[in-house]
């Protein structure tokens, strides 16, 4: 009985010493957490914090090997009054047209050299000959009712109601983005040097910031450059890469990417596409042929393409091309932020009766912005 308490006695001061040792190891691990934080104690001390950044993981393709770095995971900006923050960059290039339109419509009387002088405005911002039309007979309807007494606001509204209608605010420009119980996948495809690998990475962004998981194709395997890029943006912000050997099939990777994306659980694949070939007919085949064998294993619910507002009518021919050969079912123009021809923004949406679902303004990582109807047209009339 004795030796029994004995023994309890010996134990409970062994624990007692482990015990008081334990506690002072910690204080000294903790050490310089507390004087940093002063007498707070972090929140890491109690409880686990939960990090967004995937865990690196090598995964093989049928072609080469995928590869993803998880570096610095950045927290790119919410997608929305993206557009109400880059206007400004909208407006600068575009305010000249919108300011030139309602000077020659606020003139005492609008005579037919007036009317010759804002058609001219009209076609020189890119809108194309049908909308120019259009939005004259608007203009011409709007002010007849309002008669010789024009006020600066009437003018301002007759302008704005006009370019809007020819916008259409009514066109949905939803992004496809999520599908039910796998991955959405989306195609970003256009001529070389337009802006398919910045705003793919531009993309991810911003569904990230909408809190998606996301896993990029670099299925541009034409240069090895465009691979290393795409892993540039996927990195920033923990997307996944899938990538192939230089030169390999681009409709492989594309798989690959696909394949990762169910794999994973991912909400969105995003395919960047080379945009450059040997002939214009083998590009058009080699991004036919991405799309029939990602079509094996999902749908495609986004075909993106990417113009470069700067290049005008030559980017409405690129647009018509690539809509004969694959279904496009939204348009991304770029560098809106470089150029006065905003109009470029209807004229494509006659052309392909397709909306204009994203634009670039900029080349910061998060110049990419929903295009807003109601926004842009507002940026235009300002003033
Ligand atoms: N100012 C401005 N520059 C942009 C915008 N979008 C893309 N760029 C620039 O355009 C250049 C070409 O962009 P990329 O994304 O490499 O073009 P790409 O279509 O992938 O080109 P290829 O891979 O050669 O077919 C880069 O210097 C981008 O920074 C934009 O909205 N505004
Ligand atoms: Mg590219």
């Amino acid at each position: 009985m004795d030796s029994a308490l004995v023994y309890a006695a010996i134990a409970a001061a062994v624990i007692l010493v482990l015990a008081v040792a334990a506690v002072a190891l910690r204080r000294r691990g903790g050490a310089a957490g507390i004087e940093q934080g002063g007498t707070t104690p972090r929140i890491s001390d109690v409880v686990p914090v939960e990090t967004s950044r995937p865990e690196p993981e090598l995964v093989e393709s049928r072609e080469g090997v995928l590869e993803f770095a998880v570096s610095e995971v950045e927290v790119p900006e919410p997608a929305a009054g993206r557009l109400h923050r880059l206007r400004t960059r909208l407006a600068r290039s575009n305010t000249a047209i919108g300011q030139g339109l309602l000077a020659l419509l606020s003139r005492d009387s609008i005579d037919a050299a007036t009317w010759e002088e804002i058609e001219e405005t009209l076609l020189l911002a890119d809108l194309g000959v049908g909308p120019t039309n259009e939005i004259i007979e608007r203009l011409r309807t709007a002010l007849r009712v309002e008669g010789g007494a024009r006020s600066p606001d009437a003018v301002k509204d007759a302008l704005r109601e006009a370019l809007l209608a020819l916008v259409d605010p009514s066109l949905d420009r939803e992004l496809a983005t999520t599908a039910p119980n796998r991955p959405a996948v989306v195609m970003i495809v256009g001529v070389n040097g337009t802006g398919k690998t910045t705003t793919t990475g531009k993309l991810a962004r911003l569904l990230v910031a909408e809190g998606r998981s996301v896993v990029l194709g670099a299925a541009d395997t034409f240069r090895a450059a465009a691979a290393e890029q795409l892993q540039t943006w996927g990195d920033r912000v923990g997307a996944v890469v899938v990538r192939g050997p230089e030169g390999g099939d681009p409709a492989a990777v594309a798989f690959d990417a696909v394949s990762a994306g169910v794999r994973d659980g991912a909400d969105t694949v995003v395919i960047d596409t080379a945009g450059r070939l040997h002939t214009k007919a083998g590009l058009m085949d080699e991004l036919d042929k991405v799309k029939r064998v990602i079509e094996k294993q999902s749908q495609v619910d986004e075909v993106l393409l990417v113009l470069d507002a700067t290049t005008g009518q030559n980017g409405l021919v690129q647009a018509r091309v690539f809509s004969e050969s694959v279904n496009v079912t939204g348009i991304v123009l770029t560098k809106l932020d470089g150029t006065a021809r905003g109009g470029i923004v209807i004229a494509v949406q006659r052309e392909l009766g397709v909306p204009v679902k994203l634009v670039g303004l900029g080349e910061g990582p998060d110049d990419l912005a929903p295009f807003d109807p109601v926004e842009f047209v507002d940026a235009l009339v300002a003033g």
